[in-house]
């Protein structure tokens, strides 16, 4: 299964739409704190490093290519692959090999997430602790010819509840974007943010 999934902005009467008449799947609330060199090796390739709660995940883009475009990343959810994969000495504990290898946390987040289902899509509404909230709506597809037809359901089930249906910034980057101005630059600058 392949899951297609597309961020939308949250007004409060987007907000009303979509949660009216949704089946209530669940809340969590966690703390992502993402990861980088002081140089911004990493996010200027396109590549997220974070620890979600007490979990290590890569979020490494797909084709290779490091634009906005690319919205479909290979995870890396295990200490052993992220150490691998970032040529990091595995015998040491994976935060302090980090540590050692000079990755410093640069954005720590607390989101809490809200989980609707309707209409055979799953609805994600993230609220974060610095005010920023969007949509997340999600379709599973058993197969990649079928990720563009989804796209086209989600982007219409989008419009039927008057959501903006252009980009929106992920979190991580609206972050960057109110409080860290010279990250957010060379990320506009490598290609990984449209401004
Ligand atoms: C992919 C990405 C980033 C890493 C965070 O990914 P995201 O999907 O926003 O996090 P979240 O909490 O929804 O993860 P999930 O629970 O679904 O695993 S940070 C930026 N991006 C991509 C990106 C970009 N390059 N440019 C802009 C304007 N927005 C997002």
């Amino acid at each position: 299964m392949i899951e297609v999934e597309k961020k939308f902005f949250l007004t409060d009467a987007g907000k009303q739409a979509l949660i009216r008449d949704a089946e209530l799947a669940g809340t969590k609330t966690f703390k992502d704190v993402y990861y980088d060199t002081h140089a911004y090796d990493l996010t200027r390739k396109g590549m997220w490093l974070r620890l979600r709660d007490k979990r290590w995940e890569l979020k490494i883009p797909l084709g290779g290519a490091a634009t906005r475009a690319v919205d479909q990343y290979r995870e890396l959810e295990t200490e052993p692959e992220i150490a691998d994969f970032l040529t990091l000495r595995q015998e040491k504990v994976l935060a302090y090999a980090m540590q050692e290898a000079g990755y410093v946390p640069f954005a720590a987040i607390v989101t809490t997430r809200t989980k609707y289902k309707k209409d055979g899509f799953t609805i994600d509404l993230d609220s974060t602790d610095f005010g920023y909230e969007l949509a997340e709506i999600e379709r599973m597809v058993s197969g990649a010819s079928a990720v563009e037809e989804a796209t086209s359901q989600i982007l219409a089930f989008a419009k039927k509840h008057k959501l903006k249906t252009e980009r929106v910034r992920g979190k991580v980057i609206e972050y960057l974007r109110r409080n860290n101005k010279a990250h957010f630059n060379a990320l506009v600058e490598a290609g990984v943010v449209v401004k």
